[in-house]
């Protein structure tokens, strides 16, 4: 079964003669799936319609933001409105007041946040606080785990670098690596072996506290625990990336789902509502180093710009008004991972289906999921294959095995069962 994309191919040549790859960002390009990537015209709900147009069941929600669905009315009409009003001023608004008391009237353990452009500039901003605050240079973080593209998180990263299996990236100098250590996902014995191995050097542990970028992968009982007293009686901050679990696994993020408090949390995505938006946030003796008030210097032109604030603030309102969404994505996401498991035992081959909220992978592998080595050891061709199985049939997976599937809230159980049945047909 093929699914028509000519213009969408024509789209592709002609982008690659003006954009590195054709892309805006390496993971769009299809590279580790094969084929060309499908160039989207609108989305609605849970459907995205390509400029053939085609339409297709979303699983990959912008990668996180579109947790509600597309053009979601709140959200539409509060941008069409403020756009009038300007689309930046470069002055403080009432609008950034309202997004931070919301925030932290969300999240656990945040006294101040700053808002940024990015999940990068979130995460960045957050390891050179960490630095400051603390004055040690080290920073542990975990193989597969990705935290945008700052040179320090380039070791050993997920994401992208996984899909494209960069092992070094060109332009990363020994000397912004050399800081970085890194250990597996999981493995808290590698992390204290690394911590009394460099006592008194680290300032700053990064983890996302669900992986979604190596597919999605759960702290193993007591990892996040053991980091958290590790980071308490050693004096390091622990740093959770929150970009993607962030509002995301509950109206609190991973620290309300998890029940583990980090010293400073990252945000992204569902925080814009497909805004470009990032933050970082935690507790006021660590923020106060943050410049105007330290000299932990941090800035951004478009930082807390009107339109991703009145976009993330309408979401976000939404998303504590009715909690019972993040029950509703649950339950719809177990649902899907039971059909699924049905439908692939049929096939007579290994796999395993990870599954935490609404994020789910599926790895062709014979043996637990549970850190870069075992993602990077499943079947990843057969991932592709069932990948472009899917595409063919209308259902839009994320184009890599090193990522995890998003549901939105717009799906339905029909939905559902139709993504159910067409994977059947994928054996
Ligand atoms: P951005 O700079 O892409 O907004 O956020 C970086 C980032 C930080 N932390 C986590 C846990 C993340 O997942 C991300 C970005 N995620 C990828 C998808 N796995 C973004 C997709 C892309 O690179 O185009």
């Amino acid at each position: 079964m093929t699914t028509k994309r000519e213009r969408s191919s024509s789209l592709f040549q002609r982008a690659q003669k003006t954009i590195p790859g054709g892309v805006n960002s390496p993971v769009r390009a299809f590279r580790s799936v094969g084929g060309e990537p499908v160039f989207m015209k609108k989305a609605s709900g849970t459907y995205l319609y390509d400029v053939d147009g085609n339409r297709y069941i979303d699983y990959i929600a912008s990668w996180g933001p579109m947790i509600l669905g597309h053009a979601y009315a709140p959200v539409v009409e509060a941008i069409q409105e403020y756009a009038a009003y300007s689309t930046s001023f470069g002055t403080p608004t009432e609008l950034e007041i309202d997004m931070a008391e919301l925030i932290c009237s969300m999240v656990p353990n945040v006294d101040l946040i700053r808002m940024v452009s990015s999940g990068t500039e979130a995460c960045m901003s957050a390891l050179r606080l960490a630095r400051g605050y603390t004055g040690k240079n080290k920073l542990i973080k975990f193989e597969g785990n990705y935290h945008g593209h700052a040179d320090a998180f380039l070791v050993k990263a997920g994401s992208g670098l996984a899909t494209l299996n960069i092992q070094t990236v060109p332009g990363v100098t020994a000397g912004a690596a050399m800081d970085t250590l890194t250990c597996a996902y999981n493995d808290i014995a590698a992390v204290k072996k690394i911590v009394a191995a460099h006592k008194g050097d680290v300032a700053a542990i990064i983890v996302e506290p669900v992986a979604g970028n190596m597919g999605c992968i759960l702290p193993a009982p007591g990892f996040l625990e053991s980091l958290r007293e590790i980071c308490t009686e050693e004096g390091i901050v622990l740093i959770f990336d929150e970009v993607m679990t962030g509002f995301r696994l509950a109206a609190g993020g991973a620290q309300e789902y998890l029940k583990v408090n980090a010293d400073l949390v990252t945000y992204g995505k569902v925080i814009g509502a497909g805004m470009p938006v990032g933050a970082f946030g935690g507790r006021r003796e660590i923020m106060e180093h943050i410049a105007p008030l330290g000299n932990v210097y941090q800035a951004g032109t478009l930082s807390g710009n009107p339109i991703a604030m009145i976009a993330g603030y309408t979401l976000l309102k939404e998303l504590k008004a009715k909690p019972s969404i993040y029950e509703s994505l649950a339950a719809k996401t177990a649902y899907l991972k039971t059909g699924l498991e049905k439908a692939i035992a049929d096939w007579q081959e290994p796999f395993v289906i990870n599954q935490v909220g609404s994020m789910i992978s599926v790895h062709f592998s014979k043996e637990p999921v549970v850190d870069f080595a075992t993602a990077s050891a499943a079947n990843n061709g057969r991932f592709s294959r069932f990948f472009h199985s899917m595409l063919d049939r209308g259902i839009y997976l994320p184009p890599s095995a090193f990522e995890s599937w998003f549901l939105n809230d717009a799906i339905s159980y029909e939905d559902l069962d139709e993504t159910i049945r067409k994977c059947g047909e994928c054996g």
